[in-house]
């Protein structure tokens, strides 16, 4: 079984200051919609509703809503299968993601990509993507274009435990140290690959990989949104001021399975115990982050309803895919090339 221990220990020079209570309530407000988007799509995915599998962020939402808060639409992310999360902390739009899963051609991909392709470059989402490790490489390049280019443009490539042993990983660890590219690496180790436990398939600390090429490398509690957010602040400010890469392991725990139906693809088999799972429904990240708003003074009922509002928001999304016209087939050889517009 996987183990839910972890440390927790620094790395990066300086952690960035608290977030005050007006930012862990923004903080708090994007958590919200992640987590109310993933349980519609939950629902929606268990009806049959959606065309496509669907991966699930929940549990995990501190961590893309605490580093996307430190970044600009100019800077970049590079995302996983796993990616409605950091799409909509980048601050994609809700809508458009939500018919896009839904195979509609409203959607941010006019339906043709689904839930593993959601992008949105006008933000800086260089897209989900089904390869596992398809991003560490997309980020290095942004990073370095924004480095060729004199921009102070940061690129951040989230990825998981499973992802990190990917060659491909060493590679982009090596030339952005050399360089010194403006990239933050952020691992979301939730404890599996699939459905192995990552203990059964990855050796050592991540973190010590991205030390071994001279990056900074710190290991962080990923279900505490201000822990992430003060991690990131410091990386992308090394990034920013020229010092090169850093690195981040966010530990966490993959709370649903590693894809809506998956009892289909385990027939009768388990990997974890439920009492693992129930364990860490304990450390939730938005429980966290509410109950340190009303330690800070925010009244229950205000927070309530803004959970409302935001309820409000998914079920419009969910609408505006409902009622938008199915992807147009007639468009499946166009938009393959740079530059080509439907
Ligand atoms: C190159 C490649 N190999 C294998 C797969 C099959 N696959 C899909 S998700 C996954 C597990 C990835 O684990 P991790 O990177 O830890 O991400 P998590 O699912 O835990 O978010 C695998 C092996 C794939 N999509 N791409």
């Amino acid at each position: 079984m996987a183990t839910s221990q972890h440390s927790v220990t620094s790395g990066l020079e300086r952690p960035g200051e608290e977030p005050d209570r007006e930012r862990l309530l923004a903080l708090f407000e994007r958590m919200l919609l992640i987590r109310r988007m993933e349980e519609r799509l939950r629902a929606d995915a268990a009806a049959g509703n959606l065309p496509g599998a669907v991966h699930l962020y929940i549990g995990q939402e501190a961590i893309a809503t605490g580093v996307c808060a430190q970044l600009q639409d100019s800077d970049w992310i590079t995302s996983t299968h796993r990616g409605h999360g950091h799409f909509l902390a980048k601050g994609g739009d809700p809508r458009a993601m939500m018919a896009e899963i839904w195979g509609k051609r409203t959607g941010i991909c006019k339906g043709m990509g689904g839930s593993m392709h959601v992008a949105d470059f006008s933000k800086g989402i260089l897209g989900a993507n089904g390869i596992v490790g398809g991003g560490f490489a997309i980020a290095t390049g942004a990073a370095f274009a924004a480095k060729l280019t004199h921009e102070q443009r940061v690129a951040v490539a989230f990825f998981g435990d499973g992802a990190s042993n990917q060659g491909v990983f060493m590679e982009c660890l090596n030339v952005s140290s050399l360089w010194k590219l403006p990239l933050v690496f952020v691992c979301e180790h939730n404890q599996f690959c699939e459905f192995t436990p990552s203990a059964q398939v990855t050796s050592g600390e991540i973190a010590d990989r991205a030390r071994a090429f001279k990056i900074p490398a710190t290991v962080i509690d990923g279900n505490d949104v201000a822990a992430v957010w003060q991690a990131a602040s410091e990386a992308v400010a090394r990034a920013r001021r020229g010092e090169g890469p850093s690195f981040i392991e966010a530990r966490t725990y993959r709370i649903q399975g590693h894809l809506e139906a998956e009892d289909l693809f385990l027939a009768g088999g388990k990997y974890r115990d439920k009492q693992e799972i129930d364990a860490w429904r304990l450390k939730d990240p938005l429980d966290r982050t509410r109950e340190r708003l009303v330690g800070l003074g925010a009244r229950a009922a205000d927070l309530e309803a803004l959970d409302k509002r935001v309820g409000e928001r998914v079920e419009e999304a969910v609408k505006f895919a409902q009622e938008s016209e199915p992807a147009d087939p007639e468009l499946a050889f166009d938009l393959m090339f740079c530059g080509q517009k439907a």
